[in-house]
């Protein structure tokens, strides 16, 4: 058991984590989770019963009743700076006993489900289109911070697309794979997905400046390593599954493509597919 201190995990004076404003008798140990606040109460209004609404900052936080199985839906905010915070307390409201500061012996592996938005870098994966992703690789800073294996795949990234840096690539969880990717649905895609660090130059976007990499989204497009290409953009998912790897948990990201990068096609209805999206892991999730 470790001991940890009071400014190493913040509590609130009501007992809840700092930031999720969360005890640990609020959270399930099923959790999807979404970038975008205003999309928490689409995944909830499928819930039969929802006993608790929390929210601080970015992250609100529904948890309820889908029949007989618990489950909370929560959102990040974008990017992986604030799935680095929601990781870490989603961890210590279960992993750590609260008000004595210190872990606990036994370990509670937490099953997260992200449901988000993606861009496509393959023609062959289309708009309205989903992927789920097998590997995220991360361009942000987080693997300068937290241990992250040595990778091949980050390795032939860096020397074929020639960046001055090295990603990190985690892996997303083969349990939740096998069970929400179980139709072959042809909608659905195996992904290799790269999780930006930025919106905009970081995914290839150019507006009002000439971006630093020269030809990003051609960079992307081309790589291949292995039989393997990247399939889509998002800012995501390299954090969850760094966070999976490391602490112990089922994490798995599924992204509903709205924008296919290649043909400059975006979807005429991203709310609309996104919530499709949320209607076939809902239907599934009871099983776990
Ligand atoms: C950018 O528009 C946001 O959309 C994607 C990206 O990962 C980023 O968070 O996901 P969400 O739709 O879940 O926010
Ligand atoms: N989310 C992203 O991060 N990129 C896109 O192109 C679309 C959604």
């Amino acid at each position: 058991m470790k001991s940890i201190s009071e400014t190493d995990l913040i509590l609130n004076p009501d007992g809840s984590i700092y930031h999720l404003n969360l005890r640990p008798e609020d959270i399930a140990n099923t959790i999807i989770t979404v970038g975008d606040p205003n999309r928490v109460e689409v995944v909830s209004k499928y819930f039969d019963k929802v006993e608790k609404k929390v929210s601080k900052r970015e992250f609100v936080t529904h948890t309820g009743y889908l029949g007989s199985t618990r489950i909370t839906v929560i959102s990040s905010g974008i990017g992986t700076d604030n799935v680095e915070i929601l990781m870490n307390e989603l961890d210590a409201l279960v992993n750590v006993d609260l008000p004595t500061r210190t872990t606990k012996q036994e370990h509670t592996s937490l099953n997260i489900i992200r449901i988000g938005t993606s861009g496509s870098l393959q023609e062959s994966i289309p708009v309205d289109s989903y992927v789920v992703s097998k590997r995220g690789i991360g361009f942000d800073a987080l693997g300068h911070f937290y241990p992250t294996a040595k990778s091949a795949f980050s390795e032939a990234i860096q020397a074929q697309m020639n960046l001055d840096f090295l990603s990190y690539t985690s892996s997303g969880s083969q349990k939740l794979y096998d069970l929400l990717f179980d139709d072959k649905n042809t909608l659905y895609f195996e992904g290799n997905t790269v999780t930006c660090p930025g919106f905009y130059a970081p995914q290839g976007r150019v507006l009002r400046y000439n971006p630093k990499q020269e030809n990003l989204l051609q960079k992307f497009n081309q790589f291949s390593f292995q039989g393997n290409v990247l399939t889509n953009l998002e800012m995501e998912t390299a954090g969850y599954y760094l966070f999976g790897e490391l602490l112990g948990h089922e994490v798995l990201s599924m992204s509903a493509i709205v924008a296919s990068r290649m043909t400059h096609q975006f979807s005429k209805n991203p709310e609309k597919h996104t919530e499709s999206l949320i209607q076939q892991v809902l239907e599934k999730i009871t099983r776990l």
